[in-house]
């Protein structure tokens, strides 16, 4: 939760071409950069020093930079994000990693998306899914075990596109998770906020320094989030959405 750094990358025209599980309209590019451009502030203003790349027409989704990569301890781990268009962002990503991160390790087989690991102090979470398999985190696990961490297995249930998608750490015991996703009991052990119904997609909030991050439209969950201590700034994520994206997604943190 206290992070010195942020790699985001721009939104591309292109990403009206971006996975959807329904399609719900494409995005607007000048709408999107418009969100962007508000979330990058609002993470610089906790006082981090947030690199924005350049985007990338060739690759619709890369926005969600969180997805190709994981940093741990300043060392950057490539992922290999399991949709097919997707593939290409972890070698596109790897120059950025190496110039920003204190190493690269690349993840040698299988599938793993970013989106689907969920960070604590102690412990990396790895949520199977239609985008993470098992291969993936077999692989994962000998490489966040030598930096120092517990990798645990956990299931996204199979209606959630990423572990993530409906969970985020606020601080190193608790977790903002939907119903759903705590009912699965993964997070036995911490803490568990639960967003309030009908505001599901308020779980990917991002804790970044002193604010919680929260995606706006979700006045009870900050409410209850506010009551419990933290500091909510809310940020527009409408365009995101529409491409089943996020605030957790659109940086890598470290
Ligand atoms: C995708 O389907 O890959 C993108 N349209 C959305 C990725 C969202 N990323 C995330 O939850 N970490």
């Amino acid at each position: 939760i206290s992070f010195t750094h942020a790699l985001c990358r721009a939104p591309a025209g292109s990403v009206t071409d971006g996975l959807r599980a329904v399609d719900q309209g494409d995005p607007d590019p000048v709408a999107f950069a418009r969100e962007h451009a508000a979330y990058v502030a609002a993470l610089r203003a906790t006082g981090a020093s947030v690199t924005v790349l350049p985007a990338l027409e060739e690759f619709p989704d890369s926005v969600f930079i969180e997805d190709p990569a994981l940093v741990l301890n300043g060392v950057a781990i490539t992922l290999r994000p399991g949709a097919p268009s997707r593939a290409g962002e972890a070698a596109a990503l790897r120059p950025d990693l190496v110039r920003h991160c204190a190493g690269v390790i690349d993840l040698p087989e299988g599938a793993v998306d970013g989106g689907d690991i969920l960070c604590s102090d102690s412990e990396v979470m790895v949520g199977l899914s239609a985008r993470t398999d098992r291969a993936g985190i077999a692989a994962l696990r000998p490489i966040v075990e030598d930096l120092g961490y517990r990798l645990r297995l956990v299931e996204t249930p199979p209606e959630i596109l990423h572990f993530k998608t409906e969970s985020s750490l606020l601080d190193p015991e608790t977790v903002l998770a939907t119903p759903r996703l705590a009912a699965t009991g993964c997070f036995a052990g911490y803490r568990v906020i639960e967003t309030a119904e009908g505001e599901e997609a308020a779980a990917n909030a991002v804790r970044f320094n002193a604010p919680v991050f929260l995606s706006a439209g979700h006045p009870r969950t900050a409410e209850r989030l506010a009551q419990t201590g933290y500091e909510v700034v809310e940020l527009e994520t409408m365009q995101a959405a529409l491409v089943d994206g996020g605030l957790s997604c659109m940086s890598l943190r470290y």
